[in-house]
């Protein structure tokens, strides 16, 4: 029978298990990515581990994301990741080279590889086919010790690309229209692989839109074949030998298959505050909106910057907006400087941002009070960009930039053709900003300033978990939400104890200081529970705090991972309607969790003692999973078994 891209991936790098959807494998990892704000961690578990050097093929550490250094804290982490990367043998990539995922499909993307990235957007990697998984910090650390990545065998939804983009469709409306079909919880347990013929109008950056935002279907990843137009882009990337094809047989097959005809799509635009709340650009023309940004790792590409400015060229930015541009990386720069695209942005008004996450993160341009941003971002859940009441739309570059001429969501219909923009014979190629380690170990000093602190490790699992719900949540919470970023919290990421002050700070300021009183305690969520970011603060920091459980609804893929990897029970409802009786502040006890947790159905009873009643939950765990939440953690796991 036909194989598929996943199937072909992965069997070739399957070490354990067999490729049934829903059974347990664990697969070789070749490359790792980690950023600076959740890199630290990562590799103070890497030394922890007491590895010398990375055992991976490639291992790149970028600096993107606190990149405003208003305090010592990031310089002081930025330094900690520059000397380690050289002790450890891993690439280190500047501050100021780029955004991690737009700089490693330019620079060390390589088809058929499997890529394993400390940040939910690592599917990126998967436009030039790659296997590229967004995980936690401590799962990259165990892929650079050369460890395999644990996963449950996903389903794969193969997703049939007909027809062409006309009009003002773009690539970013395709992953809108796979939002508005399938939610922000659609992808969980999938790994979606586009295929068919209108794969091949798609260039390899137009395809990383796709694969990259596919994060928020909550998929594993998102993958496009290996074809003639990937060997187009790393040959223009000067990096022809790291090409290779990877089709799907004609006969492949899919668990799930869907279709979509490129030529009846329309712009599409995310309303607040959830990328799937996806209408037709159309229905909401003429809405006010203060604010453009166009960038992050989403739409930064060359070809996304070319086509917003030539779309603004010779016009100026509406007196009521303020407009931001963010080339994804150096590269992207220095070639929009080069054919004069920088020039038409800076003359329309626009501001020019350095390469790096910025205002997708709340790292400066927090939108005005109440107001609307319109951004060719991923993510618009409400509170991260910085505020609390104003609204985040979702567009493609190109209706960004007809917005800010505008000063609203605009009509299209009105504003003629797009303008049509093609990828570079060959791309300026100057990584003088990623040091190569040197090729065999040698004396580095580690510099440590004192807002490293080392990571905490919980517990074995006791067999009896016990405190008050801490906090009762509703569906979809984000781990934005959980631990929310911006320029007061982001800096904080290497300093436990410091950061776990601000844990569900937006939602509950209250909650770390009742933490504390308590000493944890267990957390009750709806759906989806943890959805959006790796960062495994959101399990870490809470961990510190003492949650020793979350009860809920359902779980977002690399959470819940995050949850087990620092020794906290992931637990669903076995009956849904049990969560309208549990209130906040009720006590709760779990007797016989190791049993429990050993057994195939993971079935437990939740004694809630200030309500005289039981309910069941389930913590249903891969043999694997079981042996890391025993032992407290991932970290205690791996030292234990190394
Ligand atoms: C994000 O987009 O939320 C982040 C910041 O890139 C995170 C990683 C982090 O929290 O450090 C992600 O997507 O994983
Ligand atoms: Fe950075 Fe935003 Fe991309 Fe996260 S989603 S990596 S914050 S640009």
């Amino acid at each position: 029978m036909g194989m598929n891209v996943v199937q072909k991936i992965l069997s070739e790098h399957l070490v354990e298990g067999t490729l049934t959807p829903g059974s347990e494998i664990s697969i070789s990892v070749d490359q790792t990515l980690t950023q600076d704000a959740t890199g630290t961690m990562a590799y103070l578990q890497f030394e922890a581990m007491g590895i010398p050097r990375v055992k991976t093929r490639l291992s790149v550490s970028y600096v993107d994301h606190n990149m405003l250094q208003t305090g010592f804290e990031s310089a002081d982490d930025h330094r900690y990741l520059q000397t380690v990367a050289r002790k450890v043998g891993a690439y280190f990539s500047r501050p100021g080279n780029g955004i991690c995922h737009q700089v490693h499909l330019e620079r060390f993307s390589a088809p058929g590889q499997v890529l394993l990235g400390s940040d939910s957007h690592t599917p990126t990697c998967g436009g030039a086919g790659m296997i590229a998984i967004g995980v936690g910090g401590l799962d990259v650390a165990v892929a650079m010790a050369g460890g395999p990545f644990h996963l449950k065998c996903p389903k794969v939804v193969g997703v049939r690309l007909e027809g062409e983009l006309t009009g003002w469709a773009t690539a970013k409306d395709i992953i809108l229209e796979m939002l508005r079909r399938l939610t922000v919880k659609g992808g969980v347990g999938k790994i979606i692989a586009y295929h068919g013929p209108g794969v091949a109008c798609l260039d390899t950056t137009q395809r990383a839109t796709i694969t990259n935002m596919g994060a928020e279907l909550g998929a594993t990843t998102s993958i496009f074949p290996s074809d003639q137009r990937t060997r187009e882009y790393l040959a223009a990337q000067d990096r022809k030998e790291a090409w290779r094809e990877v089709l799907p047989d004609p006969d492949a097959t899919y668990d799930e298959e869907l279709t979509i005809d490129l030529s009846s799509l329309e712009p599409l635009v995310a309303m607040p505050h959830s990328p799937d709340a996806v209408v037709p650009l159309s229905e909401v023309a003429g809405t006010r909106i203060n604010q453009v940004c166009v960038g992050s790792c989403t739409n930064s590409s060359y070809h996304d910057l070319m086509a917003v400015a030539g779309i603004i060229k010779g016009k100026k930015v509406h007196p009521e907006v303020s407009m931001t541009a963010t080339p994804g990386s150096r590269q992207v720069f220095e070639m929009i400087a080069a054919s004069g695209g920088l020039k038409t942005l800076i003359e329309s008004g626009a501001r020019i941002l350095e390469s790096a996450c910025g205002p997708c993160i709340g790292m400066g341009q927090v939108p005005s009070s109440g107001s609307l941003s319109l951004r060719s971002f991923n993510r618009n859940f409400k509170g991260r960009c910085g505020s609390k009441d104003a609204g985040v739309i979702l567009a493609s570059p190109e209706v960004c930039a007809l917005g800010a001429l505008d000063g609203e969501l605009p009509d299209v219909s009105g504003h003629g053709k797009p303008p049509k923009v093609s990828l570079p014979k060959s791309f300026r190629i100057d990584d003088g900003l990623i040091i190569a380690p040197p090729p065999e170990s040698e004396e580095v000093v580690v510099v440590r300033g004192p807002n490293i602190q080392p990571c905490p490790i919980n517990k074995p699992l006791g067999d009896t978990v016990a405190g008050k719900v801490l906090l009762k949540t509703g569906d979809n919470i984000t781990t934005d939400d959980i631990l929310p970023a911006g320029p007061k919290i982001l800096p904080l990421r290497s300093n436990i104890p410091r950061i776990s002050e601000f844990v569900f700070s937006n939602l509950d300021e209250t909650f770390s200081s009742r933490s504390k009183q308590t000493g944890g305690g267990v957390i009750i969520g709806g759906n989806n529970y943890g959805q959006g970011s790796s960062r495994e603060h959101a399990a870490l920091a809470p961990m510190y705090l003492g949650l020793r459980a979350v009860i809920a609804k359902s779980f977002a893929r690399i959470h819940r991972s995050n949850l087990i990897n620092f020794g906290i029970l992931p637990v669903v409802f076995a009956d849904e309607a049990d969560y309208d009786k549990v209130s906040q502040e009720d006590e709760l006890v779990i007797e016989g969790v190791l049993k429990a947790v050993d057994s195939a159905d993971g079935a437990l009873t939740v004694a809630d003692k200030t309500k005289g009643f039981s309910f069941k939950g389930i913590c249903q765990l891969t043999e694997y999973e079981r042996e890391v939440i025993k032992a407290g953690g991932l970290l205690p796991y791996t030292r234990g078994s190394a």
